[in-house]
């Protein structure tokens, strides 16, 4: 009997996938109604609420959910083997696999690598952290191209890309690692038995023990002259590539390091970068009211992702007005004082909306979005923008940063 651990998306994935191989199975679920359990088939045992060591050591093994730590006591205790889905799909896994992970950008770089690829004419199947789990991705693809989170590498060590990155390292889910050497050290594990590195040469961090192909201001793969370039050779000129934002051609270069490293030919590479503009919840632009612009970046859940979006709109003409909080994550918000120049209104909500209120004098702190919308577009004057770039997870009060995104658009529209 195997168990699983964890009733979520890869959770029900997981189940499927191995009944479908006549094994035997046995859910498991902390939360006492967790999401899935109506679609539980109904032949599998399910048991809910606090883990108990002594029923998971009965398992051959368990496979985690990543919204669960390995080294939670029950677990821990249980004494049987732990893993992930994407350990079970690297072990059997026959078609190459480019893998990518980072504190910022990998959906967005394992969104385009899956473009360039499908515009290559390779079959391939795009999942992971984003969209479709590992484990429901179709079985006759050409090339996998998987975005993965530091949780999902904790509980993988089969995994042989035929080229992985991690593209930056700033502070998240510090609730989850003692430190940044732990989080660094759960990423560094994408490059374990990796044909090809692909690292950022700005972000030590990001660099595999030897070798590897890098990208960044001083990396192979850099901007030059208004050009993304590869050694000596101009590629693209940044003007042409559909990505707006210094930091998204990096993201660009990097995206052209894994797809050369995995033999996708440069010419439909470089036509998806004239196409494809990028995700949504990402630096989305919502809607334009009385020359007010909303932008929706739900999807930055850290620190980092809502440096970048400001960094990103600096040149505006008007002035930001900055919609963040939810939860921190035990993140240290701070250094965000130094990024409000541009911002003359912060209006703050969620479980750690007190402490980020707390950066700027005269800011506002609100009990939760759907307050703060409505306030922001009382403050704006043409030619502003208002944008939700949190610097938080949204699980306080959302299901997700996807449903946060959502919520904003409706408050948008509803103004
Ligand atoms: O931390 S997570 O990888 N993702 C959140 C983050 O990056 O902060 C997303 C935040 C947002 O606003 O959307 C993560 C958190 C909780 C999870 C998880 C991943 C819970 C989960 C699966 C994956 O399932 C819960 C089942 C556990 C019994």
């Amino acid at each position: 009997m195997i168990g699983v651990v964890g009733l979520g998306l890869s959770g029900m994935a997981t189940i499927s996938w191995l009944k479908a191989r006549g094994l035997a199975v046995h859910a498991f679920d902390t939360r006492d109604n967790p999401p899935g359990l109506a679609q539980l088939p109904s032949d599998v045992p399910v048991t809910l609420g606090p883990l108990d060591a002594a029923k998971l050591s009965q398992c051959h093994y368990l496979v985690l959910s990543p919204g669960l730590a390995k080294d939670v006591p029950a677990i821990q205790d249980a004494g049987v083997e732990v893993l992930g889905d994407v350990e079970l799909f690297a072990r059997s896994v026959e078609a190459p696999v480019i893998a990518i992970t980072g504190s910022n950008g990998k959906s967005t770089v394992t969104t385009l690598v899956g473009d360039m690829a499908a515009r290559a004419g390779i079959k391939v199947a795009v999942g992971g952290n984003i969209g479709v789990p590992v484990l429901a991705l179709p079985m006759d693809a050409e090339l996998y191209v998987l975005e993965l989170s530091s949780f999902q590498l904790e509980t993988t060590s089969s995994l042989k890309a035929v080229a992985a990155t991690i593209l930056n390292l700033s502070p998240d889910h510090l609730d989850r690692y003692d430190g940044m050497a732990g989080y660094a050290r759960a990423k560094q594990r994408i490059y374990e038995h990796a044909e090809h590195c692909i690292y950022n040469s700005d972000d030590k961090a990001t660099r595999p023990a030897k070798g590897g192909v890098s990208f960044g201001e001083q990396g192979q793969y850099h901007l030059a002259d208004g050009w993304l370039s590869k050694g000596e050779t101009p590629l693209i000129r940044s003007s042409d590539v559909c990505l707006l934002g210094r930091h998204n051609h990096f993201n660009a270069l990097a995206a052209l390091a894994l797809g050369e490293a995995a033999g996708i030919p440069l010419a439909a590479m470089l036509e998806s970068l004239k196409h494809f503009g990028g995700l949504p919840h990402r630096c989305e632009p919502v809607a334009d009211k009385g020359g007010v612009r909303f932008v929706n970046d739900s999807k930055a859940t850290n620190l980092g992702s809502t440096e970048a979006a400001l960094d990103g709109f600096a040149d505006i003409p008007g002035d930001i007005i900055l919609l963040a909080g939810g939860d921190a994550k035990g993140a240290d918000l701070s250094p965000l004082k130094a990024r409000l120049g541009k911002v003359r209104e912060l209006i703050c909500f969620g479980k750690d909306g007190a402490a980020i209120a707390a950066l700027k004098a005269g800011c506002h702190l609100v009990a939760s979005l759907d307050e703060a919308v409505p306030l922001a577009a009382s403050l704006a004057k043409a030619g502003d923008l208002v944008l939700l770039s949190p610097a938080c997870a949204s699980l306080d009060q959302f299901k997700n940063f996807e449903a946060r995104g959502a919520r904003f658009r409706e408050l948008v529209e509803a103004l």
